[in-house]
């Protein structure tokens, strides 16, 4: 099953909304394998947004992402990719399709609310960042067979 990494940035934590993001995952179908509190540094966030070194945002967006601590995790589902990216909805939180988290929770094109991984690619590159193997948990949820078709499995 396709894994990909979600993290929640401090604009969330500062806004009491970590319940509502995680729940909307968890009410899809997704399913939490790893998560945990971490305080970011420049090194971690220099790899991380690597592509935007440079950009005229990117101290900006660096000192945001260090103003407190963000909660990683990792979900897991068919495409959750796709699936993560559709509901976390486009960058700017004021342009996202309401009824996403962004579109419902921001007001900003850099708070908003939550970071979640581009590609299935991406996605393993940065569970490797943020998370060893023995903090994602291969866990049975008794569930899956009320949220998914056995083709789907
Ligand atoms: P994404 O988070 O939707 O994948 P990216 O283009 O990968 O968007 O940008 C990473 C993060 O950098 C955004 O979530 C946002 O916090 C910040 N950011 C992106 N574009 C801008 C901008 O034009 N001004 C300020 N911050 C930006
Ligand atoms: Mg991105």
């Amino acid at each position: 099953m396709e894994r990909t990494f979600v993290m929640i940035k401090p604009d969330a934590i500062q806004r009491n909304l970590v319940g509502e993001v995680i729940s909307r995952f968890e009410k899809k179908g997704l399913k939490l394998i790893a998560m945990k509190m971490i305080q970011l540094d420049d090194n971690i966030l220099n790899e991380h947004y690597k592509h935007h070194v440079g950009k005229p945002f990117f101290p900006e967006l660096v000192k945001f992402m260090k103003s407190g601590p963000v909660i990683a995790s990792v979900w897991e589902g068919k495409d959750a990719t796709t699936v993560v990216r559709k509901l976390v909805g486009s960058t700017n939180g004021r342009n996202a399709e309401s009824g996403s988290i962004r579109g419902d929770y921001s007001m900003s094109v850099s708070k908003n609310i939550i970071h979640a991984s581009d590609s299935p690619e991406t996605a393993e590159e940065e569970i490797s960042r943020f998370f060893r193997s023995e903090e994602i948990i291969d866990w049975k949820r008794e569930l899956d067979s009320y949220i998914y078709n056995k083709e789907e499995i």
